[in-house]
């Protein structure tokens, strides 16, 4: 159970965020996210580079600047996305949407990010010492299957 629980949450970072979605399949685009979180290059996240990920999301996304990502805001890629599978993306993307926004206002605040974001690496960080490496990343994946 907890196990399905993470593959949700690993999955659902990532594909709410259309940038590192695009072209990649499920575990490629888990790896992008981590090397673009991966602010100094260390090869692991810490609490403050995920936080920060959460505020450079909102500046990137937030159209009409009110401090909330609506679902229009996070899929607004949409627009010039011309695949087939366009309505089976959009599906996903509301359903994570749905997760991430934890009082189901419709609206993700930068808490619900920061919130959604510490309890990833809280789950995956399996030594506890407030980093996630990158085999911990991957044992988090996979444990997945
Ligand atoms: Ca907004
Ligand atoms: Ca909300
Ligand atoms: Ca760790």
């Amino acid at each position: 159970m907890l196990v399905r629980l993470l593959v949700i949450l690993s999955t659902v970072t990532y594909a709410v965020w259309p940038a590192s979605l695009l072209g990649q399949n499920t575990e490629s685009g888990a790896w992008t996210w981590f090397t673009d979180v991966d602010w100094d290059k260390n090869q692991q996240l810490s609490y403050a580079e995920i936080d920060s990920e959460c505020i450079q999301r909102f500046n990137r996304l937030d159209d009409n600047k009110d401090k909330q990502l609506s679902l229009a805001e996070v899929s607004s890629f949409l627009e010039y996305y011309n695949r087939p599978d366009k309505r089976q993306l959009q599906a996903i993307i509301q359903q994570r949407f749905t997760l991430i926004d934890n009082d189901k206002n419709q609206q993700i605040s930068r808490e619900e990010c920061l919130h959604f974001n510490r309890q990833l690496l809280a789950n995956c960080d399996s030594n506890h010492d407030g980093l996630l490496t990158r085999p911990e990343w991957q044992t988090c994946l996979t444990s997945a299957d």
